[in-house]
């Protein structure tokens, strides 16, 4: 058990696997190496596509990208430790994961181009689609988890957000809705350090977000979420208790926005380069890497043919997705079950209107 034995009130942190690549002592087993593989190549497939699709935003070939780099770990050991069973409702920032649960990655293109068709597989995939407005989602999480308690399934949720939507009140809503009806789901808390240009020590004085379960009355436990060991060992024990009726977990990833917050920032005017480049030492692609060829498990042979390939995916994934027109109707029709008044007047004039224009 490992939740239990880290204190979130005294800030101890889960870390299984170093910067350098090194496994502490117990863990081997953990993760076989055919799954420490796997989560590699997810992790590097994300990676790549974020350097693909800044440079295509720079060309007017995306509306605004959402950089991924520094959370490939957290974002693909969560999910890895779930089964298709289970339900994940996403913030933005967690590619690596979308991808290993089966998620197109011409999807991904689609949903960026600002076209709804990316989106309408998902909940094949049992996933909500991406959601924008920090925090609104913590409450859907909880909802579905309190359904699949009442339907007597053996599912849970994994709900997915940032640092700062710890200090929206949906999050508190939903952590005391989850605490009170012992709803089977995971509050994963993506701590990137940044919520656009406000720094994790603005946002709350508390001294770990982990800990704020605790009011809530369920465990939180602070992980490395540069560490895939540390991820999956927390995520699967949170899992096992949402099983078996224990109720929620809160997990906090601590981890890094490498990048800028979206494609319209610039981190330069708020934080230095010598913090950047502390955090790129702990990468959590390279830390991954490092771990394989210690085990003669990788070398640069294998990493070449690795990027060819992801090369080829992300190609062809972008070619689909320019090719695929847009349906304007989307915007509309889309976003509920039953469209509402207000929304079926806007629809009408749409139609009698800019309707039909489009290519
Ligand atoms: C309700 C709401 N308020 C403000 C915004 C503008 N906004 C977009 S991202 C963001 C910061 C979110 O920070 P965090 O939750 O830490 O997620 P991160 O972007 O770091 O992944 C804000 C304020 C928004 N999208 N929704
Ligand atoms: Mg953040």
């Amino acid at each position: 058990m490992v939740i239990e034995n880290y204190d979130p009130l005294k800030g101890q942190m889960l870390q299984v696997l170093d910067a350098e690549g090194n496994l502490a002592q117990g863990f081997d087993g953990v993760l076989k190496n055919d799954d420490v593989l796997k989560l590699y190549q997810v992790m590097t497939l994300s990676r790549m596509t974020d350097k693909k699709a800044l440079a295509m935003q720079r060309q007017g070939r995306l509306i605004t990208y959402i950089p991924q780099s520094g959370q490939e770990a957290a974002a693909a050991a969560s999910v890895y430790a779930l089964t298709f069973e289970d339900w994940i409702v996403p913030a933005f920032r967690e590619m690596a994961g979308w991808l290993l649960r089966g998620a197109k990655l011409k999807d991904v293109f689609l949903y960026l181009r600002g076209n709804e068709q990316g989106s309408k597989n998902m909940p094949k995939l049992r996933m909500t689609p991406l959601c924008v407005p920090i925090g609104s989602q913590i409450p859907h999480g909880v909802g579905i988890s309190w359904a699949q308690k009442l339907k007597g399934e053996n599912s849970i949720t994994i709900v997915y957000f940032g640092d700062g939507a710890t200090s929206e009140g949906e999050f508190h809503e939903a952590m005391n809705f989850g605490g009170v009806f012992k709803t089977p789901t995971i509050f994963f808390c993506m701590n990137n350090q940044w919520a656009i240009s406000l720094p994790r020590s603005l946002q709350t004085s508390s001294k770990t977000l982990a800990q704020k379960a605790v009011a809530y009355g369920f465990p939180g436990v602070l992980v490395d979420g540069n560490d895939i060991f540390a991820v999956y060992l927390a995520t699967k024990e949170a899992a096992e208790r949402a099983r078996q009726g224990k109720g929620p977990t809160m997990i906090e990833a601590y981890t890094y926005r490498q990048g800028p917050h979206t494609t319209a920032d610039d981190p330069r005017k708020y934080r230095s380069t010598e913090e950047e480049e502390k955090w790129l030492c702990k990468d959590p692609v390279s830390r991954v890497r490092k771990f394989l060829e210690k085990r003669d498990l990788w070398d640069d042979k294998k990493q070449a043919a690795l990027e060819a390939e992801c090369d080829k995916i992300i190609e062809e994934a972008v070619a689909e997705a320019e090719k695929t027109s847009y349906i304007p109707e989307d915007i509309f029709k889309y976003h509920y079950a039953e469209m509402p008044q207000e929304l079926q007047e806007q629809f009408e004039y749409f139609k009698s209107t800019l309707g039909g224009q489009h290519g």
